[in-house]
Formats: C-alpha cells, structure tokens, sequence
C-alpha cells in the first residue's frame, strides 16, 4: 500500500468515526418541563372551558394556553424555574398561584376552582347602575328594617350584600353610610373588598 492510499485510509476513518460520535452524542435540547392542570368550578368538577391561563417566568417571559371543554390545558417544554401561574376568564375572578417550580422531564401540577365574579358598582346599594344619594337612601332604610338590597353575590366566603361594601373592609354596615356621605362631598373614592372587586378584576 503506497503511503498516499494510507493516508486517504487513516482520513476517511477519522471522517467516519467523528460521524459516529456525533450521532451518539446529538446536541443536547435544553431542560425542560412541563405544567398542566383543570380548571374547575368552586365544586371541583364542573370544568371551565376558555380560561386563559399564563405562567409568568421572573424574567415576565410568558407561556400561554386556553382551556378545553374538559378544563384542562397544558404549557409545554416551559424553561426550569419558578412561575406564577395565572388565570382570566371575563365573569370569573382572576387566581393566582406563584412560585410554581418547573422541573426537568416533569408535568407540574397545577389546579384551579374558580369563584365567579360579582358583577356591581361599588355603592350602589339599591343596583341602580351608578352610586348616588339615592343609595344612601337605600342603605340608611336597610338598616331601619326595610327592603334589603337587590343585589347580592356569593364572595368572601358568603352570600352578602357586596356593593354596599364602600370601606373595603368586607362588610355592608353603618360605617359605609358615614363613607358614602363623605365621598359624594369630595371624600375618598370608594373601595370595594379586596375579594370580591367587580368584575374579578
Ligand atoms: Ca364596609
């Protein structure tokens, strides 16, 4: 064998084996994992269809899907982290769940059962649309003994009379009358209870 087939031998055998290597060690994708869940009524069962759901990185990098007539949905090959991990949907209140950890080659977990949102203006007391004096009114013959307001919503744990709700402490008494007063004669705007915002927003 003269010494230039050798040569050519020795070359092409290298070519070959580099090509071994490198099929047995393909560039490795970076680590993933995965999070997926139901999102379900406050019974736990009646899926919610339409539900946007996000999870956030620290960085706001953002992964997204909607849920299906099952309820579920599923965020793919998201980057190992923490999240926090989000829900929207128009009518229902809007939950977070932060610091979700997303492990390599894993589905994380991740339920939802949300409330529904009540739907009001704040002060308004006899759910005219607008806040007035007319639900001062309203309220003050309440709390004397006549008609209970006509709006009422399942928040905070209880069915209560929310948009009489002005102080933002959760409850509809006296001292909401006092704060309505003032805020119509320039006064501090009305807050509603952090639980319960209208709109779940
Ligand atoms: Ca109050």
């Amino acid at each position: 064998m003269n010494r230039i087939v050798f040569k050519l031998i020795v070359a092409l055998a290298i070519i070959l084996s580099f090509f071994e290597i490198a099929a047995a060690n393909p560039p490795k994708p970076p680590p993933v994992g995965d999070i997926a869940g139901y999102v379900t009524g406050l019974d736990g069962e009646t899926p919610i269809q339409g539900v946007a759901v996000r999870a956030i990185d620290p960085y706001g990098f953002t992964y997204y899907d909607t849920t299906n007539s099952d309820g579920y949905y599923f965020l793919y090959a998201l980057q190992l982290g923490l999240y926090d991990v989000e829900t929207s949907k128009a009518g229902y209140i809007t939950q977070i769940q932060e610091n979700i950890e997303v492990i390599m080659d894993q589905v994380t977990i991740v339920n939802f059962q949300l409330g529904f949102a009540c739907d009001y203006v704040v002060g308004d007391v006899n759910n005219s649309g607008m806040l007035n004096g007319l639900d001062i009114v309203y309220a003050v013959n309440y709390f004397k003994g006549f008609s209970p307001p006509p709006y009422s919503c399942f928040c905070d744990g209880h069915i209560w009379y929310v948009s009489g709700d002005v102080n933002g402490d959760c409850l509809f008494n006296g001292l909401d009358v006092v704060y309505i007063i003032v805020f119509l004669k320039g006064g501090a705007p009305p807050i509603p209870c952090p639980a319960c915002p209208p709109g779940g927003r």
